[in-house]
């Protein structure tokens, strides 16, 4: 085979798996793993080796496009950078000048390269109206959390030479959805090994519960009661590090006096979980030391995110499971902090923030990225509620298919003054734009990884390999905008910061690169020996002070979801059952690659997962069409009749359009979109405002 092979590292998720890429007159032909990376060793999923099928893709967008027709009528007209770059300043600024800067919101994807830069970009142009569709729904409440705890973001411990002795896999499949970039191999590892014990609580036994000893099928949305009654019987029975509570933790006295009730007889009621199971895997997780709580998206997509994570964060603490080797460990942040330009942001502008007097976690001054709140910003667009927000940047973000209430986003995206696309590919959301960026993919980016798990240990660069078109990566789209604005910082480039970001590890990007992109400095474990932990009181924080401060339960609590068979009696008459929706599925990352024919056929449909009881009772089989229903529309899948769920929960896929139908109408993205069933109305999460995608009520029949 003529051309070369390239180390770099893949992106077609968060990324973070090593690829060596194969390239023959300029163009990537194949990509595989790379033994040398210190955290994939060689591992690559399915989306990682397909990646030349959506590099070479003949739907990528290549030029520049400006509207010329009415909005939505796909009429387009390609156009040089610099017009398209000229024109879209002039419109920002002219917007800002009218209205203020807050009336333009930026949109970006979910961790990807150019997250910390779009953030920069908010801030410098002065709008505190940035989001990105994962935050309150993912991730920022483990973050948050983690930090209000225990004073940094915990991970497991799969490097160093201690394997954890137990894995609690509660709400998360890294199996498959491998969250975030690196986890499938390292999991893998350390599952396997021997005489691991590995729990999954999840309704759905997913691919890596298959793997575990034991399936705990949790009612979706009821995880704060059964962390609530795991801690009792670990009080109760003096199972917990009486060592470590003692010294290393803060509010032990309030915790057991407010689990004291919450036995697993009453959580057993709660949780659809037996008693007996809930008594057994507390036992598990306080004797096999040291274990980990690989957490994932599952415990945070409901109305009652903060505490339900606390919930579980406590978990750690009671046992002495943190910080130590083999245990969920604390990050080491190699890289300096990303200069966000957060002063740059005037305290009158962040004040008009939208969710920002609600959602202090999300929005307030003391959330870790102050972003606004998605359904309020949406209604903004719709209602010119609390203001017109006329305005929208979307970087890689695709808000029809993944926010709730796609057809509140649809009425939204219609009414604005400006709506600019850099995408990969025509979207539906790109669809509806008046500029559309072509964006280059990973192969053709200069990156500087440090985001966000292991990563904070270790720092990955890769250089750019390959140019398709005129397609530029988002950074640098982001830095030619900021010269045109003349905006703070514009004078700083994202290559500049990345030999920022590195000073204190003795290298340059380049340096790096010709190093061999990887840096990984041995892990210290028990930090908190020297200095103890990073919170006010030093201490792992089971009574949280700073929640109390901002008014919000300094202690874990359960409140029931607030669309159950539960809460809502009424409507669980016509809706019996309960729905997610979301599980992760190996080829498609969120809404991405339903065009990459390589990857469709491995999953051509979107489906719905329906327990065999309900599947017989409504005369459905495995690949009958279905009609999945909730209190705010349906939408059509194709039903995978199965036991591997709770038997009263349905799951449906989310991200679900179809570009082979063309912009007309709009690829078809209300026929199967989970998020035609979610909810975007109140009541939220009370800190980070966290929506419902998971946790409501649905019912299905067979499609006409
Ligand atoms: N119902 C339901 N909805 C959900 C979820 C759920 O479980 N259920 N999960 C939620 C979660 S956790 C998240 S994080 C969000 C994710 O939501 P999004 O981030 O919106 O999802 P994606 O589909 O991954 O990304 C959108 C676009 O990014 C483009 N893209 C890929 N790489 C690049 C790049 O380098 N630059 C640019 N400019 N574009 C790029 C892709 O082509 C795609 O069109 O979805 C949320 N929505
Ligand atoms: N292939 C692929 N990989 C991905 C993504 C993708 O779209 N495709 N998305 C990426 C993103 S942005 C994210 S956030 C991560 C998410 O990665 P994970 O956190 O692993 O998310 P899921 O795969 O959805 O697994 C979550 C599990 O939670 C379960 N669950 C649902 N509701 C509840 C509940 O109320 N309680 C409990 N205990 N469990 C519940 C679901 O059944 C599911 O098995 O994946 C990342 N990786
Ligand atoms: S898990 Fe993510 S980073 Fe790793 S190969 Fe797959 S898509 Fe790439
Ligand atoms: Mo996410």
């Amino acid at each position: 085979m003529s051309g070369a092979w390239r180390h770099s590292v893949c992106r077609s998720c968060h990324g973070g798996c090593g690829a060596l890429v194969h390239i023959e007159n300029g163009r990537v032909t194949r990509v595989k793993g790379d033994p040398k990376s210190p955290v994939s060793r060689g591992f690559l999923c399915i989306k990682g080796v397909k990646s030349p099928y959506v590099a070479n893709h003949k739907d990528r967008l290549t030029v520049p496009l400006k509207r010329i027709g009415e909005r939505g009528a796909g009429k387009w007209q390609e156009v040089s950078w610099d017009i398209a770059l000229n024109e879209i300043a002039e419109r920002l600024a002219k917007i800002k000048s009218e209205t203020g800067p807050e009336t333009i919101a930026i949109g970006q994807g979910t961790g990807r390269h150019h997250y910390l830069h779009v953030v920069r970009f908010a801030n410098a142009f002065g709008t505190p109206n940035w989001y990105e569709p994962g935050l309150a729904q993912c991730f920022i409440p483990r973050i948050t959390v983690s930090n209000l705890t225990y004073g940094g973001f915990v991970h497991a411990d799969y490097y160093s030479d201690t394997n954890p002795r137990l894995i609690l896999f509660w709400g998360h499949n890294p199996l498959v959805s491998s969250a975030d970039g690196e986890l499938a191999p390292a999991v893998k590892r350390a599952m396997t090994a021997d005489g691991v014990v590995n729990i999954a609580i999840d309704p759905i036994r997913s691919e890596t519960a298959k793997k575990c000893d034991l399936w705990i099928a949790v009612r979706p949305g009821t995880d704060a009661a059964l962390a609530m009654a795991m801690a009792h019987v670990i009080i109760e029975e003096k199972l917990y590090d009486k060592e470590f509570v003692e010294n290393r933790t803060t509010g032990f006295a309030e915790l057991a006096e407010r689990v004291k009730p919450c036995t697993p007889a009453w959580a057993s009621k709660i949780t659809d979980v037996p008693a007996e199971k809930i008594e057994k895997i507390a036992r598990l997780y306080a004797t096999f030391t040291p274990g980990v709580i690989e957490w994932g998206v599952g415990i945070e997509q409901n109305s009652n995110s903060l505490q339900t994570v606390r919930a579980i964060a406590i978990l750690r603490g009671l046992t002495g499971n943190i910080d130590r080797p083999g245990s969920d460990i604390l990050g080491m942040n190699r890289l300096r902090a990303y200069p966000v330009l957060k002063d740059k942001l005037p305290k009158s502008a962040a004040k008009k923030r939208i969710g920002g007097e609600d959602f202090k976690l999300l929005s307030g001054w003391r959330a870790y990225f102050p972003s606004a709140h998605i359904p309020g910003l949406f209604k903004a667009m719709r209602e010119s509620d609390p203001y017109r927000v006329r305005g929208l940047m979307l970087f890689g973000n695709n808000p029809l298919t993944t926010v709730a209430n796609s057809k509140g986003v649809y009425q939204a995206l219609k009414k604005l003054d400006l709506l600019v696309t850099t995408d990969l590919f025509m979207t539906p959301s790109a669809y509806l734009s008046d500029y559309v960026l072509p964006a280059s993919f990973w192969t053709e980016i200069d990156h500087l990884m440090g985001f966000p798990l292991v990563a904070e240990n270790f720092a990955f660069a890769h250089p750019k390999l390959t140019q398709t078109g005129q397609c530029r990566q988002d950074e640098w789209i982001i830095d030619e905008l900021s010269k045109k604005l003349d905006l703070p910082g514009s004078d700083m480039s994202y290559k500049d910061i990345f030999d920022h970001q590195l000073t204190d590890t003795g290298f340059t990007f380049n340096k790096l690169i010709k190093n061999g992109l990887y840096h990984t400095p041995p892990v210290i474990h028990e930090k908190f020996m020297a200095k103890g932990f990073r919170t006010p009181s030093r201490k792992v924080e089971l009574y949280c002070k700073a929640l109390k401060r901002m008014a919000y339960d300094p202690l874990p609590h359960f409140t029931e979801p607030t669309e159950s068979r539960v809460s809502q009696p009424e409507t669980a008459r016509d809706f019996p059952y309960t729905l997610i929706t979301g599980a992760r599925v190996k080829p498609f990352f969120h809404s991405d690659n339903r065009q990459v024919e390589a990857l469709r056929k491995l999953r051509p449909d979107p489906i719905a997962t329906i327990p065999t009881a309900i599947a017989k009772e409504r005369g459905i089989v495995s690949d009958d069409w279905v009609i999945i229903g909730s209190p705010r529309g349906e939408i059509r899948m194709k039903a995978c009749v199965t036991d591997d769920i709770a038997p009263d929960v349905i799951n449906v896929d989310h991200g679900w359009w179809f570009p082979e139908r063309g912009g007309d109408p709009l690829f078809g993205v209300f026929e199967s979109n989970a998020n035609m069933l979610t909810d975007d109305s109140p009541p939220y999460d009370p800190a980070f405002g966290s929506y419902k995608l998971k946790g409501l009520l649905c019912n299905v029949r067979k499609a006409g």
